[in-house]
């Protein structure tokens, strides 16, 4: 198949929802192609300011997701919404319960819901994150929120698509903190206590900021807490605010760091060479007559790895269709 990439890079940068749904498709599968058309649209990319929204399970990150969402439409913002879902067949209920919640705004004006799988997601779940944002960058989001799984390591890696990151914790899951992957309090920009209806946010926000103060390094301010309830209203509004503030003044907040930018690189020629060398191994019947010669006892699979990397010299880039050199940004 055929696709035809320049109407849809035409259609994003116009602004049309059904050009946008089916650009991030084919570049989440990775279809011939994707990479120029990636490449297209990066000059009209960086203004985007995106938020991670991460927190165990069942804190209530979709419920605070699509509230934040719709106050921050009614700002004037235009926002997109990337939703991770736990992939797991123990959760295929929050699987569909996250469609149905998110459902109630998808079709209001200004939002676009994409959701991600965890598992099996070409290029890894956080360059498929980066290109979702990319794309609905280019189409003219102001904001894209993230909603992931703080738990496991994959879920993790995906908030580093996001400049600012806000942890969703809540009362009465024990030690709350706990529960949540070691390392994620590190990368919290603002700490959300969520059920403030409930007996018990008062001491996880006390926890939390006790938590913060030690582990404060110098100069660096201490990340606010908000206590929240999506039932009463409770700190809604602040919320809001203090992504809405954020999105106002922090254009470099959107500027790459050269952290960042090299590790795109990185992880796109890893995926770009893990490609070849299975298309060319599986190709040319080489893997097999391995496998074939493993099986027989005649070899190890160390030594038949090393060997068969011994014979790339020279891998060759996709073809390229325009030769043209890829833009810089607005
Ligand atoms: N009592 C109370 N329940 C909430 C609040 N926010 C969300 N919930 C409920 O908690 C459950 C999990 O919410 P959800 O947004 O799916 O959590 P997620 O797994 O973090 O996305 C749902 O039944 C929500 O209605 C809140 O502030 N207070
Ligand atoms: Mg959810």
């Amino acid at each position: 198949m055929t696709i035809a990439w320049q109407e849809l890079v035409a259609g994003v940068k116009g602004g049309n929802l059904r050009a946008l749904a089916r650009m991030i498709s084919h570049v989440e599968n990775r279809d011939a192609g994707w990479k120029d058309a990636m490449r297209a649209i990066y000059p009209e990319t960086g203004r985007t300011v995106v938020f991670g929204i991460t927190g165990a399970p069942g804190a209530g990150k979709s419920t605070l997701t699509s509230k934040v969402a719709q106050g921050l439409v009614a700002r004037g913002f235009k926002v997109g919404i990337v939703a991770v879902d736990p992939s797991s067949p123990f959760s295929g209920g929050a699987l569909l319960g996250d469609r149905l919640r998110m459902q109630e705004i998808a079709t209001l004006d200004g939002i676009f819901i994409r959701s991600m799988a965890t598992r099996g997601t070409l290029g890894g779940l956080c360059q498929g994150a980066r290109d979702i944002v990319r794309i609905m960058d280019a189409f003219g989001k102001d904001i894209v929120l993230i909603e992931t799984v703080g738990v496991g390591q994959d879920e993790i890696e995906v908030v580093r698509a996001a400049d600012l990151v806000l942890v969703v914790c809540v009362p009465g899951l024990g030690d709350g903190i706990q529960t949540l992957k070691a390392g994620i309090m590190e990368i919290g920009d603002l700490f959300v206590v969520n059920k403030a209806d409930r007996d018990g946010a008062d001491e996880v926000v006390s926890d939390i900021q006790a938590m913060l103060e030690i582990a404060k390094k110098d100069e660096e301010p201490v990340p606010p807490v908000l206590k929240t309830s999506a039932v009463t209203g409770e700190g809604i509004d602040s919320l809001i605010n203090w992504l809405s503030e954020r999105r106002e003044g922090t254009e470099s907040v959107a500027a790459e760091s050269a952290d960042r930018v090299r590790e795109e690189i990185l992880t796109l020629m890893e995926e770009e060479l893990f490609h070849h060398i299975r298309l060319q191994w599986t190709g040319n019947g080489a893997l097999q007559a391995a496998v074939e010669r493993v099986i027989a006892g005649k070899r190890d699979p160390y030594s038949v790895a090393e060997e068969m990397l011994s014979t790339i010299r020279h891998v060759e880039p996709e073809t390229v269709e325009h030769g043209k050199q890829g833009g810089t940004r607005r």
